[in-house]
């Protein structure tokens, strides 16, 4: 993370505190024109850094033009805002060069303390102003802008409106730099749509990491042209039997581009060397025993491994990690190493320094379950922790002291932000091994006190990880992801002071209509007010 945006956050937490907190403010209050359905400046999903209502809204009318100067990234983001409120406003809203009121999106070169992805937000009676010093700022304002719009703004025909943005100051910027959402893709196949439609979920939380768990037992999901047969057998099959699939690469690709267009970068992780059994039915010289195993189609883990002591295991890492490099225009690469139970201990920390050298030696930063901290990660690794209450004081310690010799952590606590973990026992969806895990445990608690010990500097930020052995369509994402999505998004953006059980889960509420609108199926928690169907 860039330190300067730890400094601007905790000062605008303690502008927040001066200014109420973004739940606080009431529909309608202090904009005496807007109407009931208009959420408050601040009631927004995450909570912004600092809020500072004005009773002067802005209306969004036939005539409203969005403005733009035609920097690189700019017109993607007025194309984007444009494209989200044609079809629900009717109106034309053409994107423009220098016109003086409207939707104005601007890059500065001041602001320092906004960093590459802050933003500031000013919406009075002529005007909606979102300035920022890099596109990425412009879009994660524009997904403010899209909350402070009635949920009816997300239907794609034609509402009554009226399209009024409360009036107002918003300052933001993200309290970490790493905001990432996992999607497991091996134990059941989602096609690219169905990908997408998960992507356009977490750009509207301002999350910026997609992780795609592109392989396990059950599936090899990504071509590799030197190893063809990963993908003509190893992806014949998923968790049940049904048909599996995989991504060519230009699928790939177009994932790839999609999420960048909404400012998320993807993370690629090939799981080694246990989950890989796929794997090792298309290649048996991969398996220690040499021998084609069947295809995997249950949801145990940790039975399969790659054959540590021979050579072709390292050409075989080295071809895979070339060629999905070439595809990641990002800069980590993700090699899995948890739950190697069939490797040899002895063996799994010289795989994990084999594997580790080629993803650098193909010039990408290594990323890993925290399964790596106790072999031997490299300078500068990403350790990403997946403990949960149980998790031994020892294991915990290995990942504090991996960062205190210069890795850097990711947080996904299990019974936290795994959103493939049941919400109560009643949930018919998702596993349990990590226990059960309700909105507000998801939500309430500090990645900055987590792990005891752990440097603040090394701490990169969190995800939330959304495993599939039980998940097969996209309703069913959705319902596990909503609403502990927006939680973990709100615990990677928002600064401390802002954080508030109360508050978030009268925000949290507020987003229903919007997820009716948009088509996403939610877990109605009891223990949010959520408005009457
Ligand atoms: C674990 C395991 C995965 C499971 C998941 C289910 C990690 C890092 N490895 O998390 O293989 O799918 O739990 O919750």
């Amino acid at each position: 993370m860039n330190p300067r945006h730890r400094e601007s956050s905790v000062l605008l937490g303690s502008l927040l505190l001066a200014t109420g907190s973004p739940g606080a403010v009431e529909p309608g209050e202090g904009g005496g024109a807007a109407p009931p359905s208009t959420p408050a400046l601040g009631r927004v999903i995450p909570a912004p850094a600092s809020v500072e209502p004005r009773s002067t809204p802005y209306r969004i009318t036939a005539d409203t033009r969005i403005r733009t100067r035609g920097a690189p990234g700019v017109q993607e983001v007025a194309d984007h805002l444009a494209a989200l409120l044609r079809p629900s406003t009717g109106h034309p809203l053409p994107v423009e060069e220098d016109v003086p009121d409207g939707i104005r999106l601007l890059l500065t070169d001041g602001e320092p303390d906004l960093g590459d992805e802050g933003y500031l937000l000013d919406s009075g009676p002529e005007a909606v102003t979102i300035t920022a010093r890099r596109p990425a700022g412009l879009f994660y304002g524009v997904q403010t802008l899209r909350q402070l719009l009635p949920a009816a703004v997300e239907e794609r025909t034609e509402q009554p409106g009226p399209w009024t943005v409360p009036g107002g100051t918003v300052r933001d910027v993200p309290r970490y730099g790493y905001r990432g959402a996992m999607l497991d893709v091996a134990r059941h196949f989602f096609t690219v749509d169905q990908v997408k439609r998960y992507v356009d979920q977490l750009a509207l939380y301002k999350l910026n990491t997609l992780h795609l768990h592109l392989t396990d037992d059950q599936g090899w999901r990504i071509a590799v042209d030197s190893w063809p047969e990963l993908t003509t057998k190893g992806a014949a099959t998923q968790v049940g039997g049904g048909a599996g699939g995989h991504y060519t690469k230009d699928e790939y690709r177009e994932i790839v581009r999609y999420a960048a267009a909404r400012h998320l970068e993807v993370v690629p992780e090939i799981d080694m060397p246990g989950h890989t059994h796929a794997a090792l039915t298309a290649y048996p010289k991969l398996n220690p025993d040499g021998e084609a195993p069947e295809p995997y189609t249950g949801v145990e883990v940790g039975f399969s491994t790659l054959c540590v002591p021979e050579e072709v295991t390292y050409h075989f890492v080295d071809d895979v990690v070339r060629e999905v490099a070439e595809l990641t225009p990002g800069d980590l690469l993700h090699i899995g190493g948890d739950e190697a139970d069939a490797t040899p201990k002895d063996e799994y920390a010289h795989f994990m320094d084999r594997a580790q050298a080629l993803v650098t030696r193909h010039g990408k930063t290594v990323m890993g379950w925290h399964q790596l901290a106790g072999a031997r990660p490299v300078a500068g690794a990403v350790i990403q922790y997946w403990g949960y209450d149980a998790t031994s004081e020892e294991e915990r310690r290995q990942v504090v002291d991996a960062a205190l010799a210069g890795a850097k952590v990711v947080l996904s606590p299990a019974d936290r932000s795994y959103l493939d973990m049941k919400y109560t026992e009643a949930t018919e969806l998702g596993l349990d091994w990590a226990g059960r895990v309700e909105v507000r445990r998801s939500y309430d608690w500090d990645p900055a006190t987590y792990l005891d010990g752990l440097p603040e500097e090394a701490l990169l930020g969190v995800e939330a990880p959304l495993w599939t052995e039980t998940l097969a369509t996209s309703a069913e994402l959705e319902v596990m992801a909503f609403p502990r999505l927006p939680g973990i998004a709100e615990l990677g953006w928002s600064p401390r002071a802002t954080h508030d059980w109360d508050g978030y889960r009268q925000r949290l509420a507020a987003q229903a209509p919007r997820w009716d609108a948009l088509g996403i199926r939610y877990h109605r928690s009891p223990q949010v007010p959520w408005p009457q169907q």
